[in-house]
């Protein structure tokens, strides 16, 4: 079994021929964009040759859904820009999930994808569809090569495209003629940048209205920070940690953006948005954002969960908002506009601040701080039966109470949609160097399993643990065998209750009765993880929760946790609230 560090370590690097092959030429400027892995089957055949030759190692999965839910993940925990590949026709069509996914996250990839030959255009050659309008709305840049002579500038095009402004998918189209072509033609080794990071480039919104932003939180009463993903990705934790701390401004946060603050920080309200109902970790805090008189929104999209379907923020504040797509800007709530990269616009905030008479902030530290206390000792109050709930089937905020004590200080969290992405963001504290992984972009099921491998595989040191349901699970069980084979080793608790609980939930909570697909019929995880060589453990009654996990997390290969849990377990969305008696 093959060990991702040692990978890393032997990672070829020599000096670049000046003729080449043009998959050679593919090769060579991904080499030279820093690509160590390539999320692939294959194909396109001649260029993931030539990155073998190169060592640029494929991580071969078992389905182009998964490859590309890997990459994103990828892209999440390490900065760079990941390549998923793919053939033409129906393993194009299965990046178009993944995709969309980055698309409205903000994610970075470049996908190389299989063309058939110029000369077959329009002729019904074998799997040939039209890429471009298959991506057209799934990826920021969709472009074919038209000429041997312009590919470094492509693959250049692409991962600017897709690491530059808001990051996205970036599809480069590889005709076969081109691919396939065996002569040798001069290397374009003019290019010599790696471009593969992201942010791309930074800039800092307009100095003038920042300064004016300085007044509106200097001023206000009851000022908040709202912080989405966006922040994330520009990597300022930071910059929002120093403003949060040094100028006494709470901060709550989307569900993407859960990690940019500590949550046991004492002016951390936490994740809020949807989930605020009975036993959600922030329902008491409601006043709180509710009452706010000028909101900072930062790499926010002001989406419909995060806003709690445009309810929650308060009609009558004032607005700033930062983020690097201007169109996010003003969308739902009209704002002072802050266009820019959040790292470098909230450090100019911040020294803006330093300008301004802060003594309101300071005098209202104390009371924020104790309104926040109290708020956390009644949500403990109020979830206290579930959170040490011995019942069997299991509820899930027990098993979460017990995970929040078993993961480590710099575990890599991943969810998969539906209850898993709830029930992670308000019962696992976001607290030390935790970092979160949810697919909130499109919220798909089956991205928990993929998500986690393309962690591990940014990660390897770190520890990578996922919560899944049974129904998303399903969707990638065949990614077990990449585990095992590619040596990705990570935790993943499978949420066992026989249901597809969020549709069942709500079909009952709005219309009193479900449809028959919603029940599932039992399946045997630990099985299913056997027979792919992978550890499986099976835990049926709360008091086998800490020594399931104390195992699997000091387990070497990858382990899968078949949690039996409560079908009648009712998350925190209000509502299904009134399914809590029933
Ligand atoms: C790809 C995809 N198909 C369907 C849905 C609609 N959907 C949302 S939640 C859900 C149920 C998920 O069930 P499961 O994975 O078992 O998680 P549970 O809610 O039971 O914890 C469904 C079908 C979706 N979000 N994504
Ligand atoms: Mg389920």
């Amino acid at each position: 079994m093959a060990n991702l560090i040692q990978t890393n370590e032997t990672q070829h690097s020599g000096t670049r021929p000046e003729m080449a092959t043009n998959a050679q030429r593919f090769a060579l400027a991904l080499q030279r964009h820093g690509v160590k892995y390539i999320f692939g089957q294959s194909n396109p055949q001649t260029i993931m040759l030539a990155c073998m030759d190169l060592g640029i190692r494929q991580i071969g999965f078992r389905q182009e859904n998964a490859g590309s839910y890997m990459a994103q993940a990828y892209a999440m925990c390490s900065g760079e820009v990941p390549v998923v590949a793919a053939q033409n026709g129906p393993a194009a069509t299965l990046l178009v999930p993944g995709l969309a996914e980055c698309l409205k996250a903000s994610h970075p990839v470049v996908a190389l994808v299989d063309d058939v030959p110029t000369n077959m255009d329009d002729k019904n050659g074998f799997q040939d569809i039209d890429h471009i309008q298959l991506f057209s709305g799934v990826a920021k840049w969709v472009k074919r090569i038209v000429s041997e002579e312009r590919i470094e500038d492509y693959i250049d095009m692409a991962f600017t495209a897709a690491a530059s402004g808001r990051p996205g998918p970036a599809v480069l189209l590889c005709p076969k003629n081109i691919a396939y072509d065996t002569d040798l033609y001069p290397v374009r080794t003019q290019r010599k940048a790696n471009i593969s990071y992201y942010p791309l480039d930074r800039a800092t919104a307009d100095a003038a209205r920042i300064e004016e932003a300085a007044q509106w939180l200097a001023n206000a009463e009851r000022p908040m920070l709202y912080v989405g993903g966006g922040a994330i990705s520009s990597g300022a934790l930071s910059e929002v940690r120093l403003l949060q701390e040094q100028c006494a401004i709470p901060v709550a946060t989307t569900t993407m953006g859960k990690g940019s603050v500590d949550e046991n920080h004492p002016l951390s309200i936490g994740p809020i948005g949807y989930y605020m109902g009975t036993r959600g970790a922030t329902k008491f805090l409601k006043p709180m954002v509710q009452e706010a008189d000028v909101i900072l929104l930062v790499g926010n999209r002001t989406n419909q969960n995060g806003t709690d379907s445009w309810t929650l923020l308060p009609e009558n504040a004032k607005y700033i908002h930062i983020d690097i797509d201007p169109m996010e800007v003003g969308r739902n709530y009209e704002a002072l506009r802050l266009v820019g990269d959040a790292k470098l616009t909230l450090a100019a905030l911040k020294k803006a601040l330093g300008k301004q008479d802060l003594a309101k902030r300071f005098s209202n530290r104390a009371s924020i701080e104790d309104t926040i206390a109290k708020a956390r000792i009644a949500h403990l109050n109020e979830a206290q039966d579930v959170m040490t709930s011995n019942d069997s089937p299991i509820k899930i905020e027990r098993f979460l109470a017990e995970l929040d004590q078993k993961l480590s200080d710099d575990h890599i969290i991943v969810a998969d949609a539906s209850l898993s992405s709830v029930w992670l963001a308000n019962y696992i504290k976001a607290t030390g160097k935790r970092k979160f992984l949810f697919p909130r972009g499109i919220a798909g099921l089956g991205w928990g399993l993929p998500m986690a491998m393309g962690a591990k595989i940014a990660k390897p040191v770190q520890k990578v643990f996922c919560l899944t349901g049974d129904g998303g699970f399903a969707h990638v069980w065949s990614e077990l065998e990449t585990c095992k084979r590619e040596g990705i080793n990570v935790v993943v608790a499978v949420i066992n209750n026989e249901i597809l609980a969020y549709q069942k939930l709500a079909e009952q909570a709005r219309w009193g009765r479900n449809t028959n697909a919603c029940d599932l019929t039992p399946v045997d995880h630990v099985a299913v993880a056997e027979a792919c060589g992978v550890k499986g453990i099976r835990v049926d009654s709360p008091d086998q929760i800490a020594a399931a996990l104390d195992e699997a997390f000091a387990a070497e290969g990858s382990v899968i946790i078949d949690l039996i849990a409560d079908p009648h377990n009712v998350p925190p969305i209000p509502f299904m609230g009134i399914l809590e008696n029933v």
